[in-house]
C-alpha cells in the first residue's frame, strides 16, 4: 500500500539535501504520494513527477522580530500539510530545527503522524558539542518516534555527544545508480583543456575548515611532480580564497582547474581517475559512493564513516588525517599502476552495488516506515 509521506530537509546543496531528494523521488516511483516541506525547492528535483508535492515555507520578514521565525512556519507549515495531506510519515533530515519542528507540529495537528528523523552528522559533530543546543538536540532525537544515522560512527558518536539513550538504527546512505556512468567521456576532458593522457585527480564539497581542502591541494602538488595530470576543485565555501592562494604560492595554477558550485557532478566524476577526500570530520561522505559509482577509486582519512564506506586496500586507501606524506604515496602508486587501478575501480562498482544500492537502501527506509505504522 502506498504512504503518504512528509519530507524536510535543507534544500540547497549538500549531502544531506540529496539524501532527502533523492530518498523521495525513489519512494515516489515505488508508488508512494511524497510531500516535499520546505523553504526552496530541493535542488535534485528538477524534474515533474506526479506524485511529488512541494510545500514552501514562506517566512515573513516583520519589523517586529529580530530574526525571521523559520522554526515556527516550518512547524505550522508541517502542521497544515499533516492534516490536508493526510500524511502517515513525516521524515526529517536533522534534529535541529528538523526534529523539533516536525514534534510541535504533531503536537499541533489533529492527525497522528509518525517522525522519523535521520542524522547526517553536523548537527551531533558540530552542533551537539555547543552546550546551549545539547538539550534540545537529545529532546528531538528522543521525542521522533524513529531514528536514522548514516553511519555506524554517527551512531557511536551521537551516544557519546548529545549522550541519547534511544535505540537508532543504521541506514546507510545510497546513489541513484543509473546517474552515474564509469566510462571516460574524452569530450568533456577536452573542453576542459585535459589532454587524453593526464590523469584526473577530483575534489568536491563545500570548502569548509573541516574538509581540509589545503590538504588536498599538497597531495595533489606531490602527485603532479610525479606524471602529467589535472586537479578538478567542486564546490566553493570559506576556505576558497585560503586555496587559490595555495595552488599560486606552490606554482601548480595550470594544473588546477576551479569549476566553483556544479550540480552535476556526474558528468564530471565520469573523466576522474581519482578522488579525495581528506576530512577531518565526516559522518559518511557521500560524494566517495558518487565517485564509487562511477568506478572511481577514492583515498579518504581515517575518520567518521569514511573507513565503512571505502574498503581500505581493496576499493581505495584509508589514511591518518593530515598525513599528507602518505596520502601521496598512496595516490601515486595507484596512479600509475594500471592493473591495480582497474582492480580497485571494479571493487568500488561491486560495493556500491552491494552495500549501498538505492534499492537496498530505498527498501530499509519502507520497512522501518510500514513497523512504525503498524506498531501504533
Ligand atoms: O559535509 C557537509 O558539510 C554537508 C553535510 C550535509 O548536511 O549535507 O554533510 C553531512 O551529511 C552527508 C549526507 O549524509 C554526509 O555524507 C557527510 O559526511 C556529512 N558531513 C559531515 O559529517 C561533515
Amino acid at each position: 500500500m502506498g504512504l503518504k509521506i512528509g519530507i524536510t530537509c535543507y534544500p540547497t546543496v549538500g549531502g544531506s539535501g540529496v539524501i532527502a531528494t533523492e530518498l523521495g523521488k525513489l519512494l515516489a516511483e515505488k508508488g508512494h504520494e511524497i510531500h516535499f516541506i520546505s523553504s526552496n525547492m530541493p535542488f535534485r528535483l528538477t524534474k515533474l513527477y506526479s506524485n511529488i508535492y512541494f510545500h514552501e515555507v514562506e517566512i515573513n520578514n516583520y519589523p517586529i522580530f529580530q530574526h525571521p521565525p523559520y522554526d515556527l512556519a516550518l512547524s505550522s507549515k508541517m502542521a497544515d500539510v499533516i492534516d490536508q495531506e493526510q500524511l502517515d510519515i513525516l521524515h526529517v533530515h536533522y534534529a535541529v530545527p528538523h526534529a523539533v519542528c516536525a514534534i510541535l507540529a504533531k503536537q499541533m495537528a489533529t492527525r497522528d503522524v509518525k517522525i522519523v528523523t535521520t542524522l547526517h552528522g553536523t548537527d551531533i559533530t558540530v552542533l551537539g558539542v555547543d552546550l546551549s543546543l545539547k538539550n534540545i538536540i537529545r529532546y528531538g532525537i528522543e521525542e521522533s518516534d524513529c531514528v536514522t544515522t548514516v553511519s555506524e560512527s554517527l551512531k557511536k558518536q551521537t551516544e557519546e555527544i548529545v549522550s541519547v539513550k534511544k535505540d537508532m538504527n543504521v541506514i546507510y546512505n545510497f546513489v541513484d545508480e543509473r546517474e552515474y556512468k564509469e566510462n571516460t567521456d574524452m569530450k568533456l576532458k577536452e573542453d576542459l583543456g585535459i589532454k587524453d593522457y593526464e590523469k584526473v585527480v577530483i575534489h568536491i564539497s563545500n570548502f569548509r575548515k573541516v574538509k581540509r581542502v589545503p590538504d588536498v591541494i599538497r597531495v595533489f602538488a606531490n602527485i603532479v611532480k610525479e606524471m602529467p595530470s589535472k586537479l578538478l576543485l567542486i564546490g566553493d565555501g570559506p576556505d576558497y580564497v585560503t586555496v587559490r592562494e595555495l595552488v599560486k604560492e606552490l606554482g601548480i595554477e595550470d594544473d588546477v582547474i576551479f569549476l566553483g558550485k556544479q550540480e552535476n557532478v556526474a558528468e564530471l566524476l565520469s573523466i576522474a581517475d581519482l578522488k579525495l577526500l581528506l576530512s577531518e570530520k565526516e559522518s559518511f561522505g557521500l560524494v566517495l559512493l558518487e565517485a564509487m559509482a562511477s568506478g572511481v577509486p577514492c583515498i579518504g582519512t581515517n575518520t567518521g564513516g569514511m573507513p565503512e564506506v571505502i574498503k581500505d586496500s581493496e576499493t581505495g586507501y584509508i589514511c591518518q588525517v593530515t598525513d599528507v606524506d602518505m596520502i601521496s604515496q598512496k595516490a601515486v602508486k595507484l596512479l600509475s599502476d594500471q592493473d591495480l587501478w582497474r582492480q580497485f575501480s571494479k571493487a568500488s562498482l561491486m560495493r556500491v552495488q552491494c552495500e549501498f544500492s538505492s534499492r537496498r537502501i530505498v527498501e530499509q527506509y519502507e520497512q522501518l516506515y510500514h513497523e512504525l505504522i503498524d506498531s501504533s
